[in-house]
């Protein structure tokens, strides 16, 4: 539909954008918090209800900490990362996976092989972490999908002896 009149034209594509959004809500993927820890494949586990193309999720931080150097340092421990560790600061930690452990998010793009990743908008003290797909690439889950949430140092088997902690949370989903 092609509008002329600038008013009318804004008018309609609020309207448009209202409905989407109505359409397209976060949805809440867990009942009980989502826990991981960061060594022993101390992995969190959610389901998908039902299938469809994944565009962004949500991990908002309920209580719990993990650090790549537990011990070392109180500054480094966080919700999703290393806090300020070295070079760490500006990454977060944290990877989801099918649970055969394909990677899902963050984009593969935007990861170290280390596992450590740079999120725009984000870094290593965020309690709120959104994880965007990279490319028009669908991320396709099925209903009734089991999926991981990892300490990404843990997923990796890297350095992960000397990590400490558990970090629980909420996760979202929002389809395309
Ligand atoms: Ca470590």
């Amino acid at each position: 539909m092609i509008i002329k009149n600038p008013q009318v034209n804004r008018a309609w594509f609020s309207c448009r954008l209202l409905f989407f959004e109505f359409k397209a809500p976060w949805k809440k993927l867990n009942t009980a918090p989502v826990c991981f820890g960061a060594k022993d494949s101390q992995f969190g586990s959610f389901k998908i209800p039902s299938g469809g193309n994944i565009s962004k999720m949500k991990l908002v931080h309920l209580y719990g900490y993990v650090s790549c150097l537990a011990g070392a340092s109180v500054t480094y421990w966080s919700p999703f990362s290393c806090s300020d560790y070295p070079g760490l600061g500006a990454y977060t930690g944290v990877t989801i996976t099918t649970a055969g452990n394909t990677v899902l998010l963050p984009p593969k793009q935007l990861s170290l092989s280390s596992g450590w990743s740079f999120i725009p908008g984000y870094d290593g003290q965020s309690t709120e972490l959104v994880l965007t797909k990279f490319s028009d690439q669908p991320i396709v889950v099925t209903t009734g999908q089991e999926l991981h949430l990892w300490y990404s140092e843990d997923l990796m088997n890297g350095p992960e002896g000397d990590n400490g902690g558990r970090s629980c949370c909420d996760v979202y989903v929002l389809f395309e």
